[in-house]
């Protein structure tokens, strides 16, 4: 291999005699034991760093092209990544699968042991971040030159248990044992500034922190499948300046004094917020967010200045995508980097700023749009705050000068909330200091542009773009089922799908041969056996996902409770189904834990009942993530995607899910509408009111007690709940769908109940089943992400590929 500067470097081999060696050299020199003493963890790390080293070789040819290309680049800003388990993913894109299992078993190891030992980093909360994990994915794949940047929180999502049925937070470690694919660059380090004031000093405005803390980078490798691209993903982790350690204070035995500004400092990035839907109104939050974009814009910068002098340049060699208003502070921040250190006049600035930035948009929850009280921005960000306001005196008086005399648009558009207390909205701002917001999917897309940011849509249409949502088929098809996987590739005769997913509608011709379809069932019916939980035979019927009342886990628990009262009642005339739930809620979002109680209470009752053995099981395996995730969703059969129709934005669940042959039950809601017009109406289960029905059900005198009366079944599964018959758990959950109903469960649950009796009639007939479960794989193309990314490079990105030789 040539470098840049003309060294080489013997390249490494991929026999299983190379790879074995290089394994073993590992182990004695970097892990330093022997094989005779080596543990499973040291196996395991000495795996990943020979896997690493391979693709360290393909990392530095990728940065060498990249750099002499000076390519446009795509930065994607993102406080949130969950990039799932990192060996198997690394294994089969450098293609060392099989030299790796060869080389485990020479040693006496167990592969599938080993690979259970690698830890998922857990940077996320969901969607959001697993969005960002496949947007990487296909960015390398697709060969683009793309950095991501995030936070490396020491302690990710929680690791979710049940204590008597409840959820219980328990904190992820997750690097404890040290992680093998990350790679430290100290010399990268970056100082970020807090609180103090601004001078004026020359005409130019001049903040001076009364706090600095160090941002630490590392990085992750981020393959292409099928290239030799490798980009990376780069985390910044807080440090203490040296000087915050009180020598003094420590000499005299003050232990915890002495360290109690270092520890400060370092709590900016010591844990995920567990928030999945309003923000959480705290300080370090904030003060996460501005090292995040701090961090990342210095460092955006002075990789422009490896290859650029001149800042008219930077526009159109940057593009940074803002995943949702987190890093919107980024805006402020270069506009403050422009003026005040750089020198540039406001327009220029502005021009360049503008220039540079997107901004994705993932909600449709007005709560959930950000915000942050103008006193505590302003302390924490004094010079920061002060930039905001003049961008918003310009957003001002472009909608003055548009909209003259229209005092209450003025109002709504204004970057600063005024009333009950005087808050930023990050949206706006966001909107304001970017080329492009997009939405996830057409309907959210539609009603973005409608509703929540229909002022800004009036002034300027041309800002607003959809790009659907969608997930690798290397990880949610490849990894998570090696089986369907090489039935597809056999079907088809090729595995080029992998990387053009539109190939999958070679499958429809399948649909006509009897011995395929008997392969499919053969491969789904495996899977579920693999997952072990409950009787392959059953329908699998599985709604994973954070947990949120408009997502409505509640309404899928009344149709258990339903089937289950008609299997007491002696009149279940249903087929066996495994009802499994997964996923986590938010630790101070009650509501929602008061549904997984009663989930936990319900599936004891079912699972303990003689009455429904073989008929109905509900499973609920605790702490749902990608690792998981991977398990379940090749066993699925039914994926619910039952959300009140207009409030989940998008969904990637569902993707996973359809590509996966599962057939879907949902509401014309997010990309469902789009999955169901692509794998076609009578391949899917439509029920419930679409999104206009419900906003007019919402905004007139809703009683949701109506339905309680007029609905023998629901009647009787909510009194079942109310009268204690699971453990006395539910009251709660009872008392809130019967008061408010905010999501208009009641209102749905006949319309779900017979759709459920629909997909019990398509399962009798299992062979027009597996029919329907080719065809939605062989129609679900669309959904991978390297059609999103190519989305977004057609209408937001404008960057183009630079292919690294082979
Ligand atoms: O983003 C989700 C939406 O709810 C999904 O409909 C959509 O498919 C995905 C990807 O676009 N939103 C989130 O996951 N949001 C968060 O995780 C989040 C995290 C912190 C603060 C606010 C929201």
């Amino acid at each position: 291999m040539d470098l840049r500067n003309g060294v080489e470097l013997r390249s490494l081999g991929n026999t299983p005699d190379e790879f074995r060696q290089d394994m073993l050299s590992n182990l004695y020199y970097r892990r330093g034991t022997t094989v005779e003493s080596a543990s499973a963890q040291d196996a395991y790390e000495t795996l990943a760093l020979t896997v690493r080293d391979r693709l360290a070789e393909r990392r530095a040819r990728t940065a060498a092209a990249q750099y002499e290309s000076n390519p446009r680049w795509v930065y994607y800003l993102s406080a949130e990544y969950l990039l799932g388990p990192q060996l198997e993913q690394n294994l089969l894109y450098s293609g060392t699968s099989e030299a790796a299992h060869k080389a485990l078993e020479a040693c006496g190891f167990k592969p599938e042991e080993i690979a259970a030992l690698d830890v998922e980093p857990g940077l996320g909360n969901g969607g959001l971040g697993r969005l960002a994990a496949c947007l990487l994915d296909s960015l390398a794949t697709l060969d683009i030159p793309a950095v991501g940047y995030g936070i490396r929180y020491d302690l990710g999502i929680f690791r979710q248990e049940f204590q008597d049925g409840r959820q219980i937070e328990r904190p992820d470690d997750w690097a404890f044992q040290g992680d093998p694919w990350e790679f430290p660059a100290p010399d990268d380090v970056q100082t970020v500034g807090f609180y103090g004031h601004v001078d004026e000093r020359d005409g130019r405005k001049v903040w001076q922190p009364g706090e600095v803390v160090l941002g630490e980078p590392s990085h992750l490798l981020v393959p292409g499948y099928g290239t030799t691209t490798v980009n990376i993903v780069r985390l910044w982790r807080a440090r203490a300046h040296q000087a915050s350690f009180d020598l003094t204070r420590f000499s005299a035995g003050q232990y915890a004094e002495a360290v109690q500004d270092a520890v400060r400092a370092e709590n900016i990035s010591k844990v995920l917020y567990p928030d999945d839907s309003t923000a959480a109104g705290r300080e370090l939050r904030l003060k996460q967010q501005y090292f995040l974009v701090s961090c990342s814009l210095r460092d955006i910068v002075r990789r422009f200045r490896l290859r650029n002098s001149d800042w008219d340049a930077f526009g159109s060699k940057t593009a940074i995508q803002l995943n949702d208003t987190h890093p919107v502070l980024a805006i402020p921040e270069l506009m403050r980097l422009l003026v005040d250190e750089e020198g540039l006049d406001w327009d220029h600035a502005w021009s360049l700023v503008r220039q540079t930035f997107n901004y994705t948009c993932h909600t449709l929850l007005p709560e959930a749009l950000e915000t942050w009280p103008v006193d505590m921005l302003g302390r924490l960000l004094p010079r920061h705050l002060e930039i905001i306001y003049l961008i918003n005196a310009g957003l001002l008086e472009e909608v003055r000068s548009r909209f003259p005399g229209d005092i209450d648009r003025v109002r709504r558009m204004s970057l600063i909330q005024e009333t009950p207390e005087r808050l930023v909205r990050m949206a706006n701002l966001a909107v304001t200091g970017t080329t492009m917001t997009n939405g996830v999917a057409e309907l959210h897309t539609q009603l973005l542009t409608s509703t929540v940011l229909r002022d800004f849509h009036d002034l300027w249409p041309s800002r607003f773009a959809n790009v659907t949502n969608g997930v690798s088929p290397r990880r949610f098809v490849r990894l998570a089922s090696p089986g369907i996987s090489a039935l597809i590739s056999s079907g088809l005769g090729h595995d080029r799908w992998l990387t053009d997913l539109s190939l999958l509608s070679g499958l429809e011709a399948l649909t006509g041969d009897a011995s395929f379809r008997e392969q499919w069932r053969e491969v789904k019916r495996s899977a579920k056996a693999a997952l072990g939980l409950g009787d392959p035979g059953a329908l699998m019927d599985v709604m994973i996902k954070r947990f949120h009342e408009y997502k409505r886990q509640q309404l899928k628990l009344l149709h258990v409770i339903t089937l289950y009262q008609r299997i007491k009642a002696g009149g279940y005339d249903g087929v066996p189904r495994t009802v499994l739930f997964g996923g986590k809620a938010a630790p101070a979002y009650q509501a929602a834990k008061n549904i997984i109680h009663l989930i936990n209470a319900v599936a004891a009752a079912v699972n303990a009942d003689p009455a429904a053995a073989g008929l109905l099981r509900v499973a609920f395996p605790a702490n749902y993530n990608i690792t998981l995730a991977e398990h379940i969703i090749p066993a699925a059969d039914l994926s619910e995607q039952i959300s009140m129709a207009g409030k989940e934005a998008s969904g990637t669940g569902n993707m996973k899910l359809t590509l996966n042959g599962a057939l879907t039950i949902g509401t014309l809601d997010g990309a469902n509408i789009e999955i169901r017009d692509r794998v076609g109406a009578d391949n899917f289960f439509l029920f419930g009111l679409d999104a206009p029905a419900a906003l007019a059900l919402r905004s007139g005198p809703y009683q949701p007690r109506d339905h309680y009366h007029a609905d023998d079944e629901l009647r009787a599964a909510l009194d079942a709940i109310r009268s204690g018959a699971f453990g006395g758990v539910g009251h709660d959950v009872a008392a809130s769908l019967l008061d408010r109903d905010e999501y208009l469960t009641l209102a749905d649950y006949r319309s779900y109940v017979d759709a459920q009796a629909g997909v019990d009639a398509a399962w009798r007939d299992q062979d027009h089943w597996t029919t329907m479960s080719i065809l939605n794989t062989a129609r679900a193309g669309f959904f991978s992400s390297d059609r999103t990314v190519t989305d977004y490079l057609d209408r937001i990105w404008h960057a183009t590929p630079v292919r690294v030789e082979g």
